[in-house]
């Protein structure tokens, strides 16, 4: 009878810290994960524009893009579904890519640590991490 409380809190304990540990866990599982955008058009020269946005954990750029559309009238896009790749990056800010012209919006990605990589991806699978720069850049190919 002596034993009971101390093997009631040790029970306590072990259901609870398992829940406690998960908890924690699911919740980072669950925040937004924030990234910014930015604009280049290197074809016409302007100054780049960056936005702040956020994707869902584990979530696709596309999604971030039409979260940042529907929230700042000063980015707008459109794509076109490929049958094979899915969404194409067709315009951004009314600037649309051109076959005659060979010009197109590349997808860039620059780390935290400054390094810019160019996704084997496009933005309907590509799945952003916290903090990355997307460079959506107007150029030629
Ligand atoms: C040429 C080419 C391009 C050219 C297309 C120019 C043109 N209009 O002809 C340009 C330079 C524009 C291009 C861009 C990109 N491309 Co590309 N491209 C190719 C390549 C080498 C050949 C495509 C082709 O001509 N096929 C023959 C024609 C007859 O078939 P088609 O179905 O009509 O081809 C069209 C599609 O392929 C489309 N297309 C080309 N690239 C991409 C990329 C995506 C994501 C989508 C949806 C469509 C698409 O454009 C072609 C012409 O209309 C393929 C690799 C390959 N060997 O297939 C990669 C390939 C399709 N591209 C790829 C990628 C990743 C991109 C970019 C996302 C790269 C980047 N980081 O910016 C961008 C697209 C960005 C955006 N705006 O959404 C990947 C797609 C993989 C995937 N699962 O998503 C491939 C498979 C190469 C790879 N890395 O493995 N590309």
């Amino acid at each position: 009878m002596m034993m009971m409380p101390a093997l009631y809190s040790a029970a306590l304990m072990l259901l609870l810290l398992p829940g406690t540990l998960t908890g924690f866990i699911y919740h980072a599982d669950t925040d937004p994960v924030p990234i910014h955008v930015e604009v280049q058009n290197s074809l016409l020269g302007e100054p780049p524009l960056t936005f702040s946005t956020h994707v869902a954990p584990r979530g696709i750029l596309l999604g971030a893009l039409k979260r940042l559309m529907a929230s700042n009238s000063d980015f707008k896009f459109t794509y076109t579904e490929d049958p094979n790749y899915g969404p194409y990056l067709e315009s951004v800010n009314g600037v649309a890519g051109n076959d005659k012209e060979h010009t197109y919006w590349e997808l860039l990605v620059q780390t935290p640590d400054g390094k810019i990589t160019r996704p084997d991806v496009g933005i309907g699978c590509y799945i952003p991490s916290a903090n990355e720069k997307i460079i959506l850049k107007f150029t030629k190919w």
